[in-house]
């Protein structure tokens, strides 16, 4: 009776698909303001698959839905240090390249770091990397400290962050990323997962939990866009978007984004498929579609965060190409460090600890 009632529907509303769920779909589970929307409707219009898409925006909330097993998911997007220890829990499956026509546009530069992570980068394919840093509103923070930020002791000592306490301060929701620039404050290894060390990172961070308004990692693009905020640290493309957003809105708000020169955190989000993936064919297309230099390109046009496709990079948007916050140059590439994955003690400590510097309990 069903399929009745839906073949009925389809001829009635002419549609050419056949009606007995032959549709094809991808579901794509992706991090918030990732992508040019514009991409996705291509996609169906030339493939003629469909895009289910929804968003996150930490790691925590995308393993926990992995770990759990049977997220119908066909596509994620973990970090690399996430992704590292999904791979070993089996979680996600191999992705073999011979499957994707436009592999040799991988950045072979980019495709190396990962494969730090995912040996042979057999389970992933970078999508976008960036550094964590500082937005700022510049006008604010000149009427407040007289200069441009442009260090990590401007922002990460209690004295100094209370100073911008009366405009808004965020601050990421990310224990991986406020951890590793912390033990890196303390000249400690940002890598370690020595229990010490990061008790240390934590006693460092917790003072500055009565200046912050909020500890959240995707909500800081408009709230600074606003002007409701007025530093906050952040990821590098988010805080761009903000800029423009800003800009878009012709408010009268002005941000900027600093790699501090103490230096920071580089990461890589990477293109993954769960083991239990619905719809194989449709992932492979979806990905195969994303490493196509155009439309890696209009991907980092509207996000402002460098992808992994060498080749989109001379048709990316000047503005974005050449600022060396976003497509890191060599000087800026010595400053940032990178991290691996915590096994499952050192994890636990982190979220006890992070719970900690966040709520004081
Ligand atoms: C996108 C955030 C991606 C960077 N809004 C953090 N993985």
């Amino acid at each position: 009776m069903k399929k009745l009632l839906a073949v009925l529907v389809f001829s009635i509303a002419g549609v050419a698909i056949p009606a007995s769920g032959a549709e094809r779909v991808v579901n794509i589970f992706n991090w918030s303001d990732y992508i040019d929307p514009g991409v996705l409707e291509d996609f169906t219009r030339e493939t003629g698959v469909k895009v289910i898409y929804d968003t996150y925006d930490s790691n925590e909330m995308l393993e926990a839905r992995l770990l759990a097993g049977d997220t119908g998911y066909d596509i994620v997007v973990p970090s690399a240090t996430f992704l590292q220890r999904q791979i070993k829990a089996g979680v996600l499956q191999p992705i073999d390249r011979r499957r994707l026509a436009n592999a040799a546009n991988i950045w072979p530069e980019i495709d190396g770091k990962l494969s730090r992570y995912d040996p042979g980068s057999a389970h992933a394919i970078n999508y976008m990397w960036y550094t964590t840093g500082i937005a700022y509103n510049v006008a604010k923070i000149q009427q407040r400290i007289g200069k441009p930020i442009t260090s990590w002791e401007q922002v990460l000592r209690p004295e100094a962050l209370k100073k911008f306490a009366d405009c808004g301060v965020y601050v990421l929701d990310s224990p991986e990323d406020m951890f590793s620039i912390a033990l890196n404050m303390l000249k400690l290894d940002p890598n370690s997962k020595n229990p010490d060390d990061l008790r240390r990172a934590a006693d460092f961070l917790a003072p500055l939990r009565r200046y912050v308004k909020k500890f959240h990692s995707s909500e800081y693009i408009n709230a600074l866009a606003n002007g409701d905020i007025c530093l906050a640290i952040g990821w590098a493309g988010d805080s761009l978007q903000a800029r423009n957003r800003a800009r878009e809105a012709g408010a009268d708000v002005d941000i900027a984004y600093v790699v501090p020169a103490e230096g920071t955190l580089m990461s890589l989000d990477n293109l993954a498929i769960p083991k239990d993936a619905p719809h194989l064919n449709e992932a492979y297309l979806f990905i195969d579609y994303l490493l196509r230099p155009d439309v890696a390109a209009r991907n980092t046009n509207a996000t402002n965060f460098a992808n992994g496709v060498g080749p989109s990079r001379a048709l990316i948007d000047k503005s974005i190409a050449d600022d060396p916050s976003i497509y890191t140059n060599e000087a800026t590439m010595r400053r940032l460090f990178t991290v691996t994955a915590a096994d499952q003690p050192a994890q636990k400590l982190m979220t006890r600890l992070w719970t900690m510097v966040k709520t004081g309990k």
